[in-house]
C-alpha cells in the first residue's frame, strides 16, 4: 500500500527472504530462565508453602473514600498526558524497531564483531570468506510493525524517532512538572518501604492467578501497580533517553563518559533495546490490566476523569483515540513512501536546531588508543566495478590521481606519492555507521586542512564534494558533502592507513575520507575527485550526498 518500488528497490526493500529469527546466546536463556524462577518460581513456592499473602493495604469498601484526603482522580493534565504519551511512544517504538532491523544484532562491545552479539535477528552467521557488507545484513520488518518498515528503511526511520523524540520529552517533562507542582506525585512516587513487600505480595497474587483486592485507583494504585508507574516515568524513560543520546557520535566524541554509563557505546545500544522491551512488557499487562479490572470505570478514569461505573462515554472516546492513532500509522505509512522528502526536512529543521545550539557548541575530543582498536570492522558500500579503477588497483594504484578542483585557485592532481610526501596524521576513533554498529580503528592520512591550503578556496566556496569510483545501492556515483568549516577540522582526514597498514581495498583504497564525529555514510570510500562548490544542492539530487538523495538519510550528520 502506499509504496512505489522501482524493480532495483524492490530488491533491497521487500526481498525474497524474509524469515523472521530471534537467535539468543545459550547464556541469555539462561538469564532469562534463572528470572522467571527467581521470580514466578518463588511467588509458587511460597503459595506451596506459606498460602496466599494476605492482601495488602485497607481492603473491601473503605478504599473509595477513606484515602479522600490524599491527591486522588485523575486531573485533565494526567488524562492528555497519558494520550499524548502512548501515541508518541507508538511512532518511538515502531520506528526503533525499524532502526534495529537495519543491523539486526546486539552486542556488549565496541567491535561488533561477529558472533559476539546476545542476540540476533537474522537467521544468518556473518560470512568470513567473503565481502559481506552491513547492508547486506539489514533485515526486513513488516510495515506494520515497524515504521517505515520493509529492509533497509533506517533513514526515514530515524525522521520519524527523532522528529518524534522531542515532543515525548515534552510531554514527560510537563506532566513531571506538574506532577511535583501539585499533590499528585504522592500517587506514582513510593514514600515508605513497605510498598516493596507489598508489591511483591500483590506479585505473588497475580503470578499464582489469584486476583489480589484491587483497590480502585481513582484514589489509590496497589503497591506494584504503583511501583510499576514509578519506574516506567522516573527509570525507563530517563534510561531511554540517556541511552539513545549515547549511540551518537557527536556525544560519544564531547561526553565520552555518557556511553561509558553503559560501559560502551554498544552496551548503550543493548540497553535501549532492553528498555523497548521493558515498555513493550508493560504495555502489555498495563492494558491487560486495566481490561480486567473493570475496563468501564477504569476508561472513565483516564478519559472523563470520573469515577462512574456506568458511564460508556469513557470507552467509546477511549477506542476512538486508539483508532485515530491506527489512522495516523496509516497516514504515517502513506507519508514515509510518498513524501520521505517532507519527513526528511522536519527531522532537520528540528534536530539541525536542536543540535547546533546544543552538543555542536562543545569541542570534540580523541579517546582512543591503541589497545582499544577492534579486532573486526564491519565493512560498507559497493565495490567499485569500473574498470578504471580496477586498472589502478591491479597496479597498486600507481598511476592514480586524486583530482582536487571546482571553485579554486590552484586545482591540483596529486598521486598517491604526493600525498604521503606531504607527511600523515594519525588518529584512532570509533566509527558509527547510522545502521548501529561501531569500530575502532587507526587512520593514517593527510589532513584535508593540507589540501585546503594548497588549492586555496575561491571566495564564496563553502562545500566540499567527495566523489568515489564506487556506485550507491540502486547505481549512480557515490558522492558526499561537508561544509568547509568541517573539513578544516583536525579529525578530517584523507586516510590511505588502516590499522598501521596500507587502506585495504573493502575498506577504501586508495584513498577513503574520515570525518570523525560524523556518522560513517558521510566518509566516502575509494575516493575518485573532490569538488569545491558553493552548495550542495547543484549536485545529485541536491540532498547533500547519495544517500541522503536516495535514501533520505539526515541531511546534517554534521553533529
Ligand atoms: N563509496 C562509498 N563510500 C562509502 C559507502 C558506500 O556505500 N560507498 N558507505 C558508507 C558507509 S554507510 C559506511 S558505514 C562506511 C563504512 O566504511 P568501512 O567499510 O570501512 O567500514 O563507508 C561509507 N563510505
Ligand atoms: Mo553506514
Amino acid at each position: 500500500m502506499f509504496t512505489q518500488f522501482s524493480p532495483a528497490e524492490q530488491a533491497v526493500k521487500y526481498p525474497a527472504e524474509r524469515r523472521v529469527f530471534i537467535g539468543l546466546k545459550p547464556y541469555v536463556w539462561w538469564t532469562f530462565a534463572g528470572l522467571v524462577a527467581a521470580t514466578v518460581g518463588a511467588a509458587w513456592l511460597q503459595l506451596a508453602i506459606g498460602g496466599l499473602p494476605a492482601n495488602p493495604g485497607p481492603v473491601g469498601p473503605v478504599l473509595a473514600t477513606a484515602t479522600k484526603e490524599l491527591p486522588h482522580g485523575f486531573p485533565g493534565w494526567v488524562r492528555l498526558s497519558h494520550w499524548v504519551n502512548f501515541f508518541f511512544l507508538s511512532l518511538i517504538m515502531r520506528s526503533g524497531l525499524s532502526i534495529l532491523a537495519d543491523h539486526p544484532r546486539l552486542y556488549w562491545n565496541n567491535g561488533c564483531s561477529p558472533d559476539s552479539e546476545w542476540i540476533r535477528f537474522t537467521p544468518h552467521k556473518v560470512p568470513r570468506d567473503r565481502v559481506y557488507t552491513a547492508k547486506d545484513d539489514a533485515r526486513y520488518i513488516s510495515p506494520v510493525l515497524g515504521l517505515p518498515g520493509f529492509r533497509h528503511s533506517v533513514g526515514i526511520a530515524r525522521c520519524w524517532h527523532f522528529i518524534t523524540v522531542p515532543f515525548f520529552i515534552l510531554n514527560g517533562v510537563i506532566f513531571i512538572v506538574l506532577l511535583l507542582a501539585t499533590d499528585h506525585w504522592r500517587r506514582l512516587v513510593p514514600t515508605s518501604w513497605s510498598v516493596l513487600p507489598d508489591a511483591w505480595s500483590v506479585f505473588v497474587h497475580y503470578a499464582t492467578f489469584h486476583w489480589p483486592a484491587e483497590p480502585n485507583g481513582f484514589f489509590r494504585y496497589n503497591a506494584l501497580q504503583q511501583l510499576s508507574y514509578f519506574t516506567v516515568v522516573f527509570l525507563l524513560a530517563p534510561v531511554a533517553l540517556v541511552s539513545g543520546m549515547a549511540m551518537s557520535p557527536a556525544v560519544e566524541n564531547r561526553m565520552h563518559w555518557l556511553p561509558k554509563l553503559f560501559g560502551n557505546r554498544q552496551a548503550a545500544r543493548s540497553v535501549h533495546f532492553l528498555v523497548l522491551l521493558a515498555f513493550l512488557v508493560f504495555l502489555v499487562i498495563h492494558v491487560a490490566l486495566v481490561v480486567l479490572t473493570g475496563a468501564m470505570r477504569n476508561m472513565n478514569h483516564i478519559i472523563l476523569g470520573t469515577d462512574s461505573l456506568s458511564d460508556w462515554r469513557g470507552i467509546v472516546i477511549g477506542s476512538a483515540i486508539v483508532l485515530a492513532v491506527v489512522l495516523f500509522a496509516v497516514f504515517a505509512h502513506w507519508l514515509s513512501w510518498r513524501r520521505p522528502r517532507v519527513l526528511q526536512r522536519i527531522e532537520v529543521a528540528i534536530n539541525g536546531t536542536l543540535w547546533r545550539l546544543t552538543i555542536n557548541r562543545l569541542k570534540p575530543k580523541l579517546y582512543y588508543r591503541q589497545k582499544d582498536i577492534s579486532s573486526y570492522f564491519w565493512m560498507n558500500g559497493k565495490m567499485p566495478q569500473s574498470e578504471e579503477w580496477r586498472l589502478l588497483a591491479d597496479q597498486s594504484f600507481r598511476d592514480y590521481r586524486l583530482s582536487v578542483g571546482g571553485m579554486v585557485e590552484h586545482p591540483v592532481q596529486l598521486s598517491l606519492a604526493d600525498l604521503q610526501a606531504m607527511g600523515m596524521q594519525q588518529q584512532i576513533t570509533m566509527h558509527h555507521c547510522i545502521q548501529g554498529w561501531t569500530g575502532i580503528a587507526e587512520w593514517g592520512g593527510i589532513p584535508m586542512r593540507r589540501i585546503v591550503e594548497i588549492v586555496r578556496p575561491k571566495p564564496g566556496a563553502t562545500v566540499v564534494a567527495f566523489f568515489s569510483f564506487g556506485e550507491g545501492l540502486y547505481g549512480g556515483a557515490y558522492y558526499d558533502t561537508h561544509t568547509l568549516d568541517n573539513c578544516l577540522k583536525p579529525g578530517c582526514i584523507l586516510a590511505w592507513e588502516m590499522n598501521y597498514s596500507p587502506l585495504p581495498v573493502e575498506h577504501g583504497a586508495p584513498l577513503r575520507l574520515r570525518v570523525e564525529n560524523q556518522l560513517g555514510y558521510k566518509m566516502v570510500k575509494w575516493i575518485r575527485s573532490i569538488e569545491f562548490l558553493d552548495s550542495s544542492k547543484k549536485i545529485g539530487e541536491g540532498f547533500g550526498g547519495k544517500n541522503e538523495d536516495d535514501e533520505y538519510y539526515d541531511l546534517l550528520a554534521d553533529s
